[in-house]
């Protein structure tokens, strides 16, 4: 974590460096195709996947690679209409130059609405869709959401529960409607409460409760089905009787037992202040951080993983309830059972930086050891709120060592329209990534804080909206950290939670 007046040193290796014969005050990273944020960044940028983690190892090699999406032709030649327009073998005659320019104009507009036809109605499929679709373990058309198993994997039946709103609704993908609906509370019970939170990976629920609002469809338990999953003892109903519907929790999360601290960007926190901060280490050394958001799990980021190694888990130790890693004696230490990290994860773009890491032996909570709380899928962390970001990361860009004691910075969210400027990021921020910091540089994540949390406070409870990611360098002027956005990437954290529950 870094903390300090900015600093201009030149933190990018010789061939990480942008080309020198670019105007690169500002001008850096260059322009690319479009605002949108799923082309990767032009540039290698410092941080996620570059290099690895601190420590580097000795074979890591960071490479400057420009790397655009190369512009997709059609997989056929230019389509029916043109040659229809265009009678083949005397095209001269039939048709004049202007004709000609004409048809060609007309093609390539009717080519490319086609194009974006088919590209809107896949992307609205996909945007909606549960995450965890069937994967090569089925062989048949199989059916997502319907409470029946079809792949061998169950690939078919994760990734079908979601949380939303302030009130936690719980929401389930119905199969026919194919859209994600509330479930009513007739019926409901704690019982089922319990199996719902189960089957996400927690050990069971910890409130549940109905409320009051008019969904113009739901799902309705039916009591006389055999339960398997949640979604198969749900069927489609047009308004639920009572006008309730079910909001869930599955863990006591986001509280502090001990509050006392001070509001000052980058100072050393206080023992039980961020109770949900670990330290992984590797090779018995810090290299990252992470997250406890249940007794079993740890959510940290994709690039901690930076070699093929780094995947057993047996390398890994999870340290937990402490603020110094000279007294790790103090500490609560966990081995890890699973590592699983997301298959979109791109080193290129940093894009889809998260990772899990199931614990071998459940954690105990107490006043230094607890869960922070995932957001619901449609949380809001608007721009300007302020936040927190907690580390044993480097404490300036450059420096060789991480931090001994736990630190802790206040960080403003910052929206992705000013992320994706020209000036700042120039459209590398995706929508699995959340930017928060200072604009004018001087406070931020760096390299070792990595994995760990970006924290919000909504109404005394404290919600991970984001796992430390990138950025240019640390605390630079126009330059702050990008975090895995959580509330984008938490269907994949149930599913893996929910595949590997056992
Ligand atoms: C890193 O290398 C890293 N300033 C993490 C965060 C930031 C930069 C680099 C943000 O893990």
């Amino acid at each position: 974590m870094t903390s300090f007046p900015n600093v201009y040193e030149n933190y990018l290796p010789e061939h990480v460096q942008p080309p020198s014969n670019r105007n690169t005050q500002e001008e850096y990273p260059p322009p690319y195709p479009s605002a949108g944020g799923d082309y990767p960044p032009p540039y290698s940028s410092v941080g996620a996947g570059q290099y690895p983690p601190y420590p580097y190892p000795s074979t890591a090699s960071a490479q400057y690679q420009p790397y655009y999406i190369p512009a997709q032709g059609p997989t056929h030649p230019p389509t029916q209409i043109t040659q229809r327009n265009v009678p083949h073998q005397k095209p001269a005659r039939s048709c004049s130059p202007q004709r000609k320019t004409y048809c060609c104009v007309i093609s390539l507009f009717l080519t490319l609405s086609a194009l974006g036809i088919g590209a809107y109605v896949i992307l609205r499929f996909v945007k909606d869709s549960p995450t965890g679709s069937s994967s090569s373990h089925c062989q048949a058309v199989v059916t997502r959401c319907n409470g029946i198993s079809e792949c061998a994997d169950n690939s078919d039946e994760l990734g079908c529960v979601r949380f939303s709103g302030t009130s936690s609704q719980l929401e389930v993908y119905g199969w026919q409607d194919k859209r994600w609906l509330p479930v009513c509370y007739t019926a409901w019970s704690p019982s089922l409460a319990d199996k719902t939170c189960k089957q996400l990976g927690y050990r069971s629920s910890y409130q549940t409760q109905g409320t009051t609002g008019q969904p113009s469809s739901s799902l309705v338990v039916n009591t006389t089905k055999q339960i398997t999953n949640i979604q198969s003892v749900l069927s489609n109903s047009l308004q639920c009787t009572t006008k309730e519907t079910v909001s869930l929790k599955c863990i006591d999360c986001g509280k502090r037992i001990k509050t006392s601290g001070r509001i000052v960007g980058g100072v050393p926190a206080l023992l039980g202040k961020w109770p949900w901060q670990v330290s992984l280490h590797y090779k018995s050394r810090h290299v990252c951080g992470g997250t406890i958001i249940s007794e079993d799990w740890v959510v940290t980021a994709g690039h901690c993983f930076f070699e093929d190694e780094a995947f057993d888990p047996s390398k890994w130790k999870v340290y937990s309830g402490f603020i110094s890693q000279r007294q790790l004696s103090g500490a609560t230490l966990r081995y890890v059972s699973k590592i699983t990290s997301h298959r979109s994860y791109s080193s290129d773009t940093n894009d889809y930086d998260i990772a899990l890491m199931k614990l071998q032996k459940p954690l105990e909570f107490t006043a230094q050891v607890r869960p922070a709380c995932l957001p619901t899928y449609n949380q809001e962390f608007p721009h300007g709120m302020a936040c927190w970001i907690t580390g044993f990361g480097r404490t300036k860009e450059g420096a060789t060592s991480t931090s001994d004691i736990l630190l802790e910075a206040t960080v403003n969210i910052i929206g992705s329209g000013t992320c994706n400027r020209r000036r700042i990021y120039n459209g590398a921020v995706t929508q699995r990534m959340i930017c928060a910091g200072k604009l004018s540089g001087g406070v931020d994540s760096c390299q070792g804080d990595s994995g760990g949390p970006l924290v919000c406070e909504v109404s005394g409870t404290w919600y991970l909206a984001g796992v430390t990611s990138w950025g240019h360098g640390c605390a630079r002027i126009n330059r702050p950290g990008v975090y895995a956005q959580v509330t984008q990437l938490s269907n994949w954290m149930f599913s893996q939670m929910e595949a590997n529950s056992n």
